[in-house]
């Protein structure tokens, strides 16, 4: 009550010239209403005449004290479907405090979701605490169990990172949904449930429209890509024929299919010039255009030594890349 009366002094300039009948203060500029907490007073003033001179006479004041509403809302920020691999992924979500009143949310990511082709593991639940949008390790905190977010004034957004793990077995463009709730910490339930003496301020709280709980769904696509090698050689004798003689070149063809979907990284094809054989000098060829033997700026490099080179970078799926050199028969 002591606190109450000091409210009432401090608020009671909202409603000083309240006139006869209901008048309620002017709303705080909050989506959801009045803040949790806030008393609304009213006094009623009769004002007269009496023998000529005026005279008022105030009502007692009425004090109503907004009681907290328990609304959440969360949604995904992702486009779509994100690209995954097997691996780390992060699915990011939006979650509101819609309420009035300052409150909590516990978060649960459930992976078992109905029509997933795979099932991520999740690794961690984090919050977005420099607010790039971007989940950083070390940056950006991640939630104990259970993840229970800080307390959020109303009106606050907040970005929560899902870290997941896709597995090894995830095939090429499988999908996997994640379900992300968010419940307010105080309760949840239909709307109009009340939790007595918990809002803010000692207030009531009372479950909104949302029923104080929030889901919303983040997805991934995988994506597998490999690599496979495929040596071949054919064979040109000094006669004119194909056996394998001293003197016979040989020409070696590797090629390259890079399958699924993404890209490999780096990717770099060797090869040992085979024993009993010498490289035959300016023969190295990538997709039959010449690569140089030096190391220089070209994709290609070779020695006797070391054997060939050739340095194919970032290569997109689906793609077949065709390496030729020849050695002779020593
Ligand atoms: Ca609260
Ligand atoms: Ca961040
Ligand atoms: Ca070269």
């Amino acid at each position: 009550m002591i606190t109450d009366t000091r409210l009432n002094t401090s608020l009671s300039i909202l409603l000083g010239s309240a006139l006869l009948g209901g008048v309620v203060a002017p709303a705080p500029a909050f989506a959801e209403g009045v803040t949790a907490g806030t008393l609304i007073e009213n006094i009623a003033v009769a004002s007269y005449d009496e023998g000529g001179t005026p005279r008022t006479v105030n009502s007692n004041t009425v004090t109503v004290r907004v009681d907290e509403l328990l609304d959440v809302t969360l949604t995904s920020l992702d486009p779509g479907p994100i690209a995954g691999r097997p691996g780390n992924a992060v699915l990011a979500f939006e979650l509101t405090n819609q309420g009035n009143g300052p409150e909590a949310f516990r978060l649960v990511a459930d992976t078992a979701v109905a029509g997933n082709d795979f099932d991520v593991a999740v690794q961690a639940i984090a919050i977005d605490s420099n607010a790039n949008g971007t989940y950083e390790e070390g940056v950006d905190e991640i939630l104990a169990s259970p993840h229970t977010t800080a307390v959020l004034a109303p009106d606050t957004m907040l970005t929560v990172f899902v870290l997941v793990i896709v597995p090894d077995a995830a095939g090429d463009t499988q999908t996997s949904t994640v379900v992300l709730s968010a419940a307010a910490v105080t309760g949840t339930g239909s709307p109009g449930t009340a939790f007595d003496g918990a809002g803010a301020d000692g207030g009531d709280a009372i479950v909104g429209t949302t029923g104080a709980l929030a889901t919303a769904r983040g997805s991934l696509i995988n994506s597998v890509v490999s690599v496979a090698l495929v040596k071949s050689v054919t064979l040109r004798d000094p006669f004119g024929g194909t056996s394998a003689v001293p003197g016979t070149i040989a020409t070696f063809t590797i090629e390259a299919q890079v399958t699924g979907t993404g890209t490999i990284e780096g990717l770099v094809v060797t090869d040992a010039i085979p024993a009993g054989t010498t490289y035959a000098p300016g023969t190295l060829a990538l997709d039959a255009a010449a690569l140089s033997d030096a190391t220089d700026g070209d994709a290609g490099a070779v020695s006797d030594a070391a054997g060939i080179a050739v340095n194919l970078g970032n290569v997109d799926a689906e793609a077949r890349r065709t390496i030729t050199f020849d050695v002779v028969i020593d």
